[in-house]
């Protein structure tokens, strides 16, 4: 019987399908398709299949978080501004028993006051932040080396 291999699961909060069209001096120039591309190849290479999911509505990214749970080895979510709110998000992630790293392409904080704060991040693995798209591939190598 055929081995099925491993799933990753990378989440993109509101307004990241935007990406690479405004504002790249602080988010980049780099397109969402290119940065999910990246990573699908990355994952491949590595013995991954990553699948990709923008939402930008809270209620369908917790929805999307409680279909994967029993299906996926580690998850990958950038809330964008559902980081510094949601509460609801914050519930969904900390159910999981898996490796989970929150990411955010920009420093968030050497950012206004309000995007110090990650509501997410207690209820996550780890994060990474500044390191614009490149983060998104530090931060697959940091859940393949948690799931190994
Ligand atoms: O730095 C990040 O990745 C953020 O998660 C991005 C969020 C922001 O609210 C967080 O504080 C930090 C904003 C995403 C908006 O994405 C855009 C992309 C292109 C043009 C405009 C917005």
């Amino acid at each position: 019987m055929k081995k099925e291999p491993l799933s990753i699961l990378v989440i993109h909060g509101p307004n990241l399908n935007l990406l690479g069209t405004r504002e790249p001096e602080i988010y980049g120039t780099q397109t969402l398709a290119d940065i999910d591309s990246d990573l699908k190849k990355k994952g491949e290479k590595l013995g991954f299949r990553v699948e990709t999911f923008q939402s930008n509505h809270e209620g369908a990214i917790i929805d999307k978080i409680q279909q994967a749970a029993t299906n996926i080895c580690g998850l990958i979510i950038n809330p964008a501004a559902y980081t510094h709110t949601s509460v609801a998000i914050r519930d969904a992630l900390q159910m999981l028993d898996l490796p989970v790293v929150e990411i955010h392409l920009s420093n968030i904080y050497q950012r206004e006051p309000f995007r110090h704060k990650s509501l997410i991040a207690p209820a996550i693995t780890g994060q990474i932040a500044g390191f614009g798209a490149h983060g998104y591939l530090l931060a697959l190598d940091a859940v393949i080396s948690l799931i190994r």
